[in-house]
């Protein structure tokens, strides 16, 4: 079993998307191990996307990860972190396949709807940033 963190993104909260996007990841196999609802701040959404502090869409980012709430998962699969890139589809709607989640909720290469980690790496790291130890270290695990 595999671990991976997805947020579903403002534009979908906004746009009333979030039961229909969890429902798409269970139906995909997916099982919820935890999951929050937060307005992030402009610090912790820079800190999120350290990664991309060079590049020139860094802080329009910010700002569209800070307009309105996300909900944030951990998300349980086998192949969690491949699979679950597979079902957002490409980084840029436009050219997302069809029946990906991009394809069907995002508007656009920035306002893409959902988030997952790309490796394992960042997956441990990712959920460590969202979720407290005593979160992680509760029943669900
Ligand atoms: P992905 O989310 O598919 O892993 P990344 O990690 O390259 O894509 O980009 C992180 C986030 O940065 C994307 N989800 C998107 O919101 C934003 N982003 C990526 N590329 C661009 C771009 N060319 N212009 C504006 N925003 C971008």
């Amino acid at each position: 079993m595999e671990r991976t963190l997805a947020i579903i993104k403002p534009d979908a909260v906004g746009a009333g998307n979030v039961g229909n996007i969890l429902s798409r990841l269970q139906k995909e196999g997916f099982r919820i191990v935890h999951m929050k609802w937060i307005h992030l701040n402009q610090a912790q959404a820079e800190g999120f996307y350290q990664v991309h502090r060079m590049r020139p869409f860094f802080s329009s980012l910010v700002k569209f990860m800070t307009e309105g709430p996300v909900v944030v998962l951990a998300l349980e699969k086998e192949n969690a972190i491949a699979d679950l890139r597979k079902v957002m589809g490409a980084t840029d709607p436009a050219k997302a396949e069809p029946g990906t989640l991009r394809r069907d909720y995002a508007a656009s290469i920035e306002r893409n709807a959902i988030h997952g980690s790309d490796s394992a790496q960042s997956a441990d790291y990712e959920i460590a940033y969202f979720f407290s130890t005593i979160e992680l270290s509760g029943r669900s695990g």
